[in-house]
């Protein structure tokens, strides 16, 4: 079921560098027309770091492992696109439909194409009002059984930070900081959360890679947590204030479900003056390279 482009497909066989990238980001998490010229410059950003760039979704009902021109229009501009997890994914291929990939989803089919380094923006999580909405993101189950290191800017901030890192230890989901000792919030370069463990290069990621899989723990994730430079951050007050109205927002507006984290990314890049995109562009572009990196360590 798995449509392997063919730049793709080469690597893998030739036993190359690939990373994955997931494509909710391009259809619900960035703002149309940008949204087109920014994957684009996340796939760049993995050819920098040395890998061959595999963005994935649904065209059509097929799954696509790295998108042509044609499918990444569709993600990015079509107004039918689901917001796809692991879940949803039979369901929206069996009825032939065009869905963008969560994280959960996208480190789903990366495992199942070969590819084992992922790069995103932020993960899902818990959210902030999770007492009482159980609501706690489908990335963090799927990372608990997937074989996939997943390079990020740690949780969205919009989540319960303290939460998901418990969530994470409970699930035996690796977490390690990319020369930091404290899990970045995604916008914000830090989150004040101490880290287990601080990895100081892609050749030292590489080798926690092949340990893993010599241990028999390779059927779970590893996320190595890397945090945007303080002056590139969201300035933290502005942070602080929009949150707070977004929050507001959503319960007001009775927000609910798969929604919730594209409403709050929406409400955070029109409250911002456009610093929350410029942020989260810069975050993601560091994230692809930095899987690049990673992803070449590991074949060389
Ligand atoms: N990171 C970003 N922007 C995004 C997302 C992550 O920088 O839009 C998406 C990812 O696809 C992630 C999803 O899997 O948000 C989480 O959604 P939820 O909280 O509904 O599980
Ligand atoms: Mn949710």
């Amino acid at each position: 079921m798995l449509n392997v482009a063919p730049e793709v497909a080469e690597a893998l066989a030739a036993g190359r560098a690939v990373v994955a990238l997931e494509s909710t980001i391009i259809s619900h998490g960035l703002p149309r027309p940008d949204n087109v010229a920014i994957a684009r410059q996340i796939e760049a950003a993995v050819r920098e770091g040395g890998a061959v760039p595999a963005t994935v979704a649904l065209v059509g009902g097929e799954v696509r492992i790295g998108l042509d021109d044609a499918a990444l229009a569709a993600i990015a501009t079509r107004d039918d696109v689901i917001k796809c997890s692991a879940r949803d994914l039979p369901i929206a291929a069996a009825r032939g439909a065009t869905g963008a990939t969560t994280v959960a989803a996208t480190a789903h089919l990366a495992a199942q194409a070969g590819i084992e380094l992922f790069a995103t923006g932020g993960l899902g999580g818990v959210h902030r009002e999770a007492r009482d909405t159980w609501d706690e993101s489908a990335d963090l189950v799927a990372l608990s059984r997937t074989r996939i290191c997943v390079v990020c800017a740690g949780v969205k901030s919009i989540l319960d930070i303290a939460a998901t890192l418990e969530r994470l230890e409970t699930l035996g989901i690796g977490v390690a900081g990319y020369r930091t000792d404290t899990f970045p919030a995604f916008y914000l370069t830090d989150s004040g959360f101490a880290l287990p463990w601080r990895l100081e290069s892609p050749q030292e990621i590489a080798d926690v890679l092949h340990a893993r899989g010599a241990l028999g723990l390779d059927g779970t994730a590893l996320i190595v947590a890397n945090p945007l430079p303080e002056d590139e951050q969201l300035d933290p007050d502005l942070h602080e204030r929009v949150l707070r109205e977004s929050l507001e927002a959503a319960a007001t507006e009775g927000v609910r479900g798969r929604d919730v984290t594209p409403f709050l990314l929406g409400r955070f890049h029109a409250g911002t003056g456009g610093e929350s995109l410029r942020a989260n562009v810069a975050l993601v572009l560091a994230n692809a390279r930095l899987a690049g990196e990673i992803a070449a360590a590991r074949q060389g």
